[in-house]
């Protein structure tokens, strides 16, 4: 049999960093099967479970065709035999026990309601579950303690389930550039995360945030918020200060995911009316007009006013790191965690979103642009649009 018989036959390589995954492909309806079974496992706390079926949902992405057959799966990477399991059941039955019982379960809904919330992990959603806590609502009854992240989570809970849309974003765009300018003439503002990757819906906005001169950046987040806060757009924020120390934190830490630069967790307040201008022409004046600003406290109806409320990440960049910033912030995230797995196992370097460090030659590779960076990496660049891994 000639190796190679099948003209259709493509290579797919084993780390999502090597591949290109647009953002639209041909199957979803296993892909969302595999990740419910990755979430599940996130909920329960087993990590290498959760990455070993989103590894094998990202394989799927990648197929340039609707599989149809076990056959299609044939020389395919990082499907091991449990996913193979549910992905034949699903082509033979159209479903799979597991993930339908998985998707029923109280465990898995009650989770998924309560990390839903803003400022709560799988730790806390699990103790409060083991408590019979069940929803947002149960904690509001219960009168369960929250923290001032936790509780503006749950004040805005409905807001934030919503997607938020492209046109949305782009509201928000104009609203941070003008706020970073009023306090940083010259500073540059970047969208991130889901919506640099061609997105069209994201759960939050993502920007970073840099400045040409070295060092103009520095305390750069306080002056924004409080800029935003006087023009009465922001409804939560919490800032953290830079902490990055490239001698001590370079290498080490570089296998973390969380980075340390200077940013902010926020909930911004956003005026419908400005969203239906941006939209088109046709704005509904009656959204503006029937807005009933008085509600009980405790929980925001966005459908009775005329604002709703969106998450918002702001982060601020040195220039120096800028290109590795980039990088890290546009995700996806089994895309992120891929590079520096690549980097680590097949380069000996460490990435993280401050730098690149070179382990063999015992230094730190210098970048302006993320063209740069794979090129150290000994990878092919590929573009934002096809990093939906
Ligand atoms: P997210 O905003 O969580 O995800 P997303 O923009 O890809 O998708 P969504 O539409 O659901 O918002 O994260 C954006 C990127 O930021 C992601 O690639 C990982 C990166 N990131 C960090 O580097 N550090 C962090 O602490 C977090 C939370 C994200
Ligand atoms: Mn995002
Ligand atoms: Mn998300
Ligand atoms: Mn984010």
């Amino acid at each position: 049999p000639k190796p190679n018989g099948d003209p259709t036959a493509m290579l797919m390589k084993s780390y999502a960093c090597q591949r290109r995954t647009p953002l639209k492909h041909h199957n979803s309806f296993l892909t969302e099967a595999l990740e419910i079974l990755s979430q599940n496992a996130e909920y329960n706390d087993n990590e290498g479970r959760s990455v070993a079926f989103r590894r094998a949902a990202s394989v799927l992405k990648a197929l340039p065709r609707r599989v149809r057959s076990m056959q299609d799966l044939r020389c395919l990477p990082c499907l091991g035999d449990h996913s193979q399991r549910v992905i034949k059941e699903i082509l033979e039955d159209g479903s799979s026990r597991e993930v339908e019982s998985t998707r029923q379960s109280e465990q898995y809904q009650a989770m998924k309601a309560l990390t839903g919330i803003f400022g709560v992990g799988v730790r806390t959603a699990d103790r409060w579950f083991r408590e019979g806590l069940r929803s947002p609502d149960d904690l509001i009854r219960r009168g369960q303690q929250l923290n001032r992240e936790q509780q503006a989570g749950v004040q805005y809970y409905d807001d934030l389930q919503k997607p938020v849309t492209k046109v949305e974003a782009d509201v928000i765009s104009d609203i941070v550039e003008k706020a970073v300018h009023a306090v940083l003439p010259g500073a540059e503002i970047q969208l991130m995360g889901g919506f640099r990757r061609g997105k069209e819906v994201g759960h939050d906005v993502d920007f970073l945030i840099t400045h040409p001169e070295e060092g103009k950046e520095e305390g750069l987040m306080p002056k924004i918020t409080n800029w935003l806060k006087e023009q009465g757009l922001l409804l939560y924020q919490k800032t953290t200060r830079n902490s990055y120390l490239e001698k001590m934190d370079g290498p080490a830490r570089a296998s973390s995911n969380m980075d340390r630069f200077e940013r902010c967790f926020s909930i911004f307040k956003l005026q419908k009316s400005a969203v239906s201008c941006k939209s088109s022409s046709t704005a509904s004046a009656e959204d503006v007009s029937t807005a009933r600003e008085s509600e009980r406290p405790g929980e925001h109806h966005s459908e009775a006013s005329g604002w709703r409320a969106v998450r918002v990440d702001l982060v601020v960049s040195p220039y120096s790191q800028f290109a590795f910033a980039t990088l890290g912030w546009t995700g996806s995230k089994l895309f992120e965690r891929e590079l520096r797995r690549w980097a680590g196992q097949e380069k000996h370097m460490s990435l993280s979103s401050h730098a690149l460090y070179d382990s063999k030659q015992n230094l730190y590779l210098r970048a302006k642009k993320e063209e740069e960076i794979f090129a150290y990496l000994g990878l092919e660049f590929i573009p934002p649009s096809e990093r939906n891994a």
